[in-house]
């Protein structure tokens, strides 16, 4: 775990928009379909409190996307995973001509969930 004063930014058991700040955040959306938008920063997305084992793929310029014990996230500006305590499957398949797909499906997933709360 990074050191303090990282900014730690928790979500709800629902579907979540979540930004970072201009520096260093630690996101935990806990469960749900969360959209995580880091920013500058050295950033992490922890599943330390994961019921289950979650399947994580992040690529070299900080998009990604989780699946599995917390739900389904998109995100971005992440540096940096915390696994849960079950059996993870942690890559980094994402290609930078693929972040782009990433991208555009975390872009629908924010829109989905704002629809959502309407
Ligand atoms: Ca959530
Ligand atoms: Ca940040």
């Amino acid at each position: 775990m990074p050191v303090p004063p990282a900014t730690t930014i928790t979500g709800t058991s629902g579907d979540d928009d979540l930004f970072g700040t201009v520096s260093d955040d630690v996101i935990d959306g806990l469960e749900g379909n969360d959209f995580i938008s880091a920013g500058d920063g050295s950033d992490w997305v922890t599943y330390q409190n994961a019921p289950g084992l979650v399947q994580v793929f992040l690529g070299p310029t900080g998009f990604g996307s989780a699946s599995g014990g917390y739900g389904d996230d998109s995100f971005s500006g992440i540096e940096n995973i915390v696994g849960s305590n079950f059996d993870d499957h942690l890559g980094q398949q994402l290609q930078p001509d693929r972040d782009r797909q990433y991208l555009q499906r975390a872009g629908r997933q924010r829109q989905y969930v704002r629809r959502l709360r309407q």
